[in-house]
């Protein structure tokens, strides 16, 4: 028998009223219930250290399930960084809610501990991506905005310059555009606190997927010719959209291939050299399903679809300049 009519009223009011409180563990809202990024920590670009080329000095700190330490990951792998920066994962720990280090790093066990020996305040997140100096034992940066920009600009012989010239002004444009509407715009589609946050916030990340598209059309790469920063940082964003995005935060008006042009985009994005090994769709979906309680109180992971649906088997290049192995 159903309960009686007040009775689920009360309960649903209770609910609602837990859940505005767990959301605001996942982050602030204004007052029209826009989800609002809280600003991190070691923000400012540093200059390129002078031991930049020396093997071991650095060392870039990633998650596989955070597209802001993807984008950082690809600029790695795309550049060949390998030689002069080494790749630490870490790995998250969902009953304290941080990232953890699989051995002690820095004689830290923790990323908290790292940045707060980093001389970063108590109450400040730590956040991947972090890019850390061996020798001034210190985080150096770990705002991946700013952390692209200096990966792009460190030493690497056979790397390409994905801000190249030409395309700078097109490049910064798209940049500014998908980091609002795309890159924030997916969390804040998740992360709304009211229907008319919501709405704003799908709009606006469907309006700059349908203009990357129109653009798309014309061009191989966002910005021009070239591969650069723009299409970087689309990426993330969008491998993660029919396996994460769509179905927890309700980014599903379109899926992919009705914009034909991104889909075959981020087919040949994906088969770049060494951008399939920054992909980890187990560890995407079983960190978002599992950790982000206000939205998925049941914490099961629902199947998604395999990877190679998305991306397919290696595409033809269309006369593009990084597209081989
Ligand atoms: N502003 C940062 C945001 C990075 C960020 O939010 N990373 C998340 C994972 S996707 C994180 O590490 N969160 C840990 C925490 O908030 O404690 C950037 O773009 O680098």
């Amino acid at each position: 028998m159903a309960p009686p009519a007040p009775l689920v009223r009360t309960a649903r009011a209770i609910w609602h009223w837990q859940w505005c409180q767990l959301m605001g563990g996942l982050g602030p809202a204004d007052a029209a219930g826009n989800y609002q990024r809280p600003a991190g920590a070691f923000t400012s670009l540093p200059p390129l250290p002078s031991e930049a080329a020396s093997a071991d000095g650095h060392v870039l700190i990633v998650g596989r399930s955070c597209p802001w330490a993807h984008r950082a990951w690809l600029v790695w792998a795309l550049r060949r960084l390998d030689a002069s920066i080494t790749l630490v994962v870490v790995d998250p720990d969902p009953a304290e809610g941080r990232w953890r280090f699989a051995e002690p790093f820095g004689g830290c066990a923790n990323l908290i501990e790292l940045y707060q020996r980093s001389g970063a305040d108590s109450g400040q997140r730590a956040t991947v991506p972090a890019l850390y100096s061996r020798r001034q034992e210190r985080i150096l940066v770990s705002e991946s905005a700013r952390l692209i920009e200096l990966l792009n600009r460190w030493p690497a012989p056979d790397g390409p310059d994905l801000e190249p010239g030409a395309q700078q002004e097109a490049t910064l444009r798209w940049r500014e555009l998908l980091q609002s509407d795309v890159n924030d715009g997916v969390y804040r589609c998740g992360f709304a606190r009211t229907q008319a946050a919501y709405d704003r916030a799908e709009a606006a990340l469907f309006g700059a997927l349908a203009e990357a598209d129109r653009v798309l059309q014309e061009s191989p790469w966002l910005a021009g010719a070239e591969l650069s920063l723009a299409d970087v940082v689309l990426f993330p964003t969008l491998i993660r959209l029919e396996l994460v995005y769509a179905p927890l935060f309700g980014c599903s008006r379109l899926p992919l291939w009705q914009l034909p042009a991104l889909w075959e985009w981020r087919q040949r994005f994906f088969h770049l050299p060494g951008v399939a090994a920054t992909c980890w769709p187990e560890a995407w979906r079983r960190d978002y399903f599992g950790a982000l309680f206000p939205l998925h109180p049941s914490g099961i992971i629902p199947a998604g679809p395999p990877l190679a649906t998305l991306v397919g088997s290696r595409p033809a290049p269309r006369g593009l300049q990084h597209d081989h192995d």
